[in-house]
């Protein structure tokens, strides 16, 4: 064929799509409820990407993972200092993730999840070893419940705790139709159906998790406890219950339709449960183990229940900016603060809050270390006397010590050409002990 030719059938095959994109729009033709299916994603997360319809096109096709993939904010410094990561069973549409790693840090385990786009699934999760080499690998899906929605393409996993046995309970949303938990090697141990969503918090001795139960945009949303052997609700608290019981702590209806009283779409956006432990306790004189610190995006606010009582004993507005993670911390409550908009708009914080006088100090500074992410994120401490922070948006792992030094980085690099990466969900960093036994042995991969 010659060089007029081909472009001929160039010429040709573009004027095709164009004519077909235009059918698809204006006739309602496959594929615009797919098209449809992902609008309804990007109203979920307005903030979380702008995307052309020919993008869509590709993410729901299967070409790309075009939601989840976001052009790269992390600092030439750290990517010139990583190396890449070999990930067995890759998708060959991605590239190795890159890593870096203190020499101080080679020790402990550490886990990654998110979106790594496996060749057979696209969420999943990578094991470290101390040497920082891949031992385990998760391929999580919740394609297989009936009441999943979309592909898990078109999913957010947003919510997943791994236990020490090595198995893994996640959710994606209310798309994925339920909670699933698998055992160290993927089996699915069992599935509780339903809408849950952001959460998989473990109570003292994982025994139950705590999740966020329906829609993600209900003003007064119902928190689940469930048994993690069986996926049995074992306790529903409607949070609607919880506003009649405190008279004086007008938190919820903050925020009105000012000409009609009625309720603002998406006014509390619930994205977070910590249980307090017996062992943390001791550290909060004012609280009990078995306490619940909630966040609630939408409303800047943080703020601790009594489960039993219904009592709200404490709340914090204002002090971050559409928060995600609130963790009870050595006798304070830390969050990871977006600041997706406001005075730090555009750069995430690592927020520590006074418990006694409620005022916020910055722990990890989001400009010194380029850290964003829109939506998402988590953060936690190690027993290293590090925090790991998972930057969901940029892809990107990282790591600091007490002297807020960058000792390790993993950066879930899609495309090094465009500098382009993959959506993370959680990381974690724990002591070999952790664990109950060498669970990747027994999985062959
Ligand atoms: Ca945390």
């Amino acid at each position: 064929m010659n060089l007029v030719q081909k472009l001929a059938i160039a010429y040709i095959l573009g004027a095709a799509l164009l004519a077909f994109g235009f059918a698809v729009g204006k006739y309602e033709v496959f594929p615009y409820s797919y098209i449809q299916k992902i609008e309804e994603y990007i109203a979920w997360n307005p903030d979380a990407k702008k995307t052309t319809l020919q993008e869509k096109l590709k993410n729901e096709l299967g070409v790309a993972p075009i939601i989840f993939t976001y052009p790269s904010t992390i600092p030439t410094a750290t990517v010139d200092q990583s190396s890449e990561l070999p990930v067995p069973q890759l998708h060959e549409r991605r590239e190795n993730p890159k890593i870096y790693v203190a020499p101080e840090h080679q020790s402990g385990y550490r886990a990654i999840f998110g979106a790594i786009d496996f060749d057979d699934t696209f969420w999943g999760g990578i094991l470290l070893d101390p040497e920082s080499k891949v031992v385990h690998t998760w391929k999580l899906s919740t394609d297989h419940l009936p009441k999943s929605t979309r592909p898990d393409l078109l999913k957010n996993m947003y919510g997943l705790a791994l236990l020490p046995d090595g198995s893994v309970i996640y959710t994606m949303g209310e798309d994925g139709g339920g909670i699933v938990k698998v055992d160290a090697c993927g089996e699915v141990l069992w599935n509780l159906e339903g809408l849950f969503h952001h959460t998989i918090s473990m109570s003292e001795n994982n025994e139950y998790f705590w999740s966020w139960e329906g829609v993600h945009t209900a003003t007064y949303p119902k928190l689940i406890k469930a048994s993690s052997k069986t996926g049995e609700i074992v306790e529903t608290i409607d949070m609607k219950d919880v506003m009649l019981q405190n008279e004086f702590i007008h938190i919820f209806n903050a925020r009105k339709h000012a000409k009609t009283n009625g309720d603002i779409f998406d006014v509390s956006h619930a994205n977070d449960i910590d249980e307090l432990s017996d062992s943390q306790a001791q550290q909060f004189p004012d609280f009990n183990a078995g306490d619940l610190l909630l966040s609630y995006r939408n409303l800047n606010l943080i703020f601790v229940l009594d489960p039993d009582t219904l009592d709200i004993k404490w709340w914090r507005a204002g002090a971050t900016d559409h928060q995600h993670d609130a963790d009870w911390e050595n006798g304070a409550i830390t969050s990871f603060s977006n600041n997706m908009t406001g005075a730090r708009k555009g750069h995430s914080d690592i927020v520590r809050i006074d418990v006694d006088t409620g005022k916020p100090s910055t722990v990890v500074d989001g400009k010194d270390h380029s850290i964003f992410s829109i939506i998402n994120a988590r953060q936690n401490t190690t027993e290293f006397d590090t925090r790991i922070i998972t930057s969901s948006t940029q892809g990107w792992a990282l790591e600091v010590d007490e002297n807020d030094t960058l000792v390790f980085s993993f950066i879930n690099t899609y495309d090094n050409e465009m500098g382009t990466l993959l959506h993370l969900s959680e990381a974690y960093r724990v002591k070999p002990s952790y664990f109950t036994h060498e669970f990747w042995e027994d999985c062959g991969s």
